[in-house]
């Protein structure tokens, strides 16, 4: 089947600071990757969410959630791999702007998955663009407060506070 996507030079607007090699290979490997990135999701949503809604596009071979580097939890991103170019391209055709627990997700393509990749990059380890939020996004407030009320409890977390 012919690609969905005509014009390939307008794949992605991202540029991964972090690709490991010039424009053209960067391209390239947008052209064939399996990958695609998930962006704007709720901090809330898991694996099991992501792999209903993308499994419509075609077989998933893999889910990677992104990870706050520091609390190791669900930061607002994941990557799904599948194993045909003709799935990933209607998952970035069909699924951009579903609404995944309340949210219009951002489906891209990726360059593909490289450990590492799934941690956010933000200085407080989150994603970058959480840094540079100006307007409210009640996820991201929801987290703060069971955090401060985590801290004020004794900030110890569950399993000291069970004991
Ligand atoms: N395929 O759109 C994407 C995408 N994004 C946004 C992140 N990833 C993506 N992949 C695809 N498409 O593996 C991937 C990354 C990484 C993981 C987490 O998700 O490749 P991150 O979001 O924490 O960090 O990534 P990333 O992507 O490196 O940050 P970003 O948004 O490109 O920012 C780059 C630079 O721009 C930063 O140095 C920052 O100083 C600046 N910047 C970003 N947002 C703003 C802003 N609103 N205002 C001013 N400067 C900004």
């Amino acid at each position: 089947m012919a690609s969905l996507f005509k014009d390939l030079t307008k794949l992605s607007a991202y540029r991964d600071r972090r690709f490991p090699g010039n424009q053209e290979e960067f391209e390239q490997a947008l052209q064939t990757s399996t990958t695609v990135y998930i962006g704007n999701m709720s901090f809330y949503s898991t694996e099991e969410q992501v792999y209903e809604l993308f499994s419509r596009a075609g077989e998933i071979k893999k889910i990677i959630m992104g990870l706050d580097k520091n609390s190791k939890t669900p930061c607002g991103f994941c990557f799904v791999l599948y194993y045909s170019r003709e799935d990933t391209e209607d998952a970035v055709k069909f699924m951009s702007g579903t609404i995944l627990d309340d949210r219009p997700i951002r489906v891209d393509f990726d360059w593909g998955f490289q450990e590492g990749r799934q941690w956010g990059r933000g200085r407080s380890g989150g994603q970058v663009r959480d840094e540079y939020r100006t307007d409210y996004d009640p996820d991201i407030l929801l987290a703060l407060s069971v955090c401060v009320r985590s801290w004020i409890k004794g900030g110890y977390g569950k399993l000291v506070q069970q004991e």
